[in-house]
């Protein structure tokens, strides 16, 4: 059984979906803590309280449920990570301890966990950022994902236990709304441009990201999950890449939709400098020939389809 912490997050209620179809319902079980679970998820198959900084908690359920393997998603975001550092220490990073920790105890076969683009810094090449290079961060949850990615790597080599992790960038999508991220403008100019056709920007408008579709950010999980471990160079630390935009580039996209959208910007000086020391643009080259990564969505087909499904659903 294939258990996925934070399943009620944006990430974990898609990742929920796709291995229940893949794997059977009963096989997959969500942990959530704090969020409730939404409907589909708590009805369509098992799902259990899942406190990652108790331990104990933890063991028995991963023996009570016959766990195998983690996706281990919960995780504070970088802006609600800066406005909280203790509950940040406490989830990001010795929250991911113990689910490592407890995992070598419970003899699980493999733990994924995703890092992020913020594990880099303003030290580091920002165009086509290489996946090995300097790592200095400057925030509290790039500092924790630079731990979680050390981490990993160490429980691999020291003690031979299958940890594989990739950086994410933005993920966009329109099933569940992400929380207190930098990235999320992205998400939420697509709600503002369908709800009101028009959206005040926390970031400037020549603020470029890296940024990916929530069905190629699956893939890239469950694609690296599958690799063969005799192929992988890394394990808990491959840049995945699908396509960098700025505010203003997605707002002449989604005009070209729906002409009435304007974009205002308010900046958000916090929000403004963490996106500020984050890269432009990755080499992803380690993560294509290790386990063969390829993004399906560029930024035309991602900005058509996510519009029609936002819209599909509001309206
Ligand atoms: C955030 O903005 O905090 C996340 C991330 C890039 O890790 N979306």
């Amino acid at each position: 059984m294939i258990l996925v912490t934070g399943s009620a997050g944006q990430i974990g209620t898609e990742l929920v979906a796709e291995l229940r179809s893949r794997h059977g319902p009963e096989n997959i079980l969500a942990g959530k803590h704090r969020t409730p679970l939404p409907d589909e998820i708590a009805s369509s198959g098992p799902s259990e309280i899942v406190d990652v900084s108790n331990p104990e908690q933890l063991k028995r359920t991963l023996l009570n449920y016959g766990i195998t393997k983690i996706f281990h998603l919960s995780s504070i975001l970088s802006a609600l990570a800066e406005s909280d550092i203790q509950r940040a220490h406490e989830v990001n990073i010795n929250g991911v301890f113990n689910v490592l920790n407890t995992a070598l105890e419970s003899n699980i076969e493999q733990v994924i966990i995703p890092s992020s683009i913020a594990a880099f810094g303003t030290d580091t090449p920002r165009k086509s950022t290489p996946n090995d290079t300097i790592q200095r961060p400057s925030t509290v949850y790039g500092i924790s994902k630079v731990f979680t990615e050390l981490m990993g790597n160490y429980f691999f080599t020291r003690f031979g236990l299958d940890v594989r992790g990739l950086r994410l960038p933005g993920v966009i999508s329109w099933k569940t709304e992400p929380t207190a991220g930098t990235t999320d403008y992205a998400v939420a100019m697509f709600y503002e441009a369908i709800a009101s056709d028009k959206y005040e920007c926390y970031l400037r408008p020549d603020t470029p990201l890296p940024m990916m579709y929530m069905p190629d950010a699956i893939k890239s999980l469950l694609d690296l999950s599958d690799a063969n471990i005799s192929n992988l160079v890394h394990h808990s630390d491959f840049n995945v890449h699908a396509m960098s935009f700025t505010p203003s580039e997605l707002a002449k996209a989604i005009k070209k939709i729906n002409p009435k959208f304007r974009i205002t910007y308010n900046i958000d000086p916090l929000r403004q400098s963490i996106a500020d020391s984050w890269p432009a643009s990755l080499d992803d080259s380690a993560a294509r020939k290790e386990w063969g990564w390829k993004p399906d969505f560029d930024m035309d087909s991602l900005v058509n389809d996510m519009y029609q499904n936002l819209e599909n659903k509001l309206i």
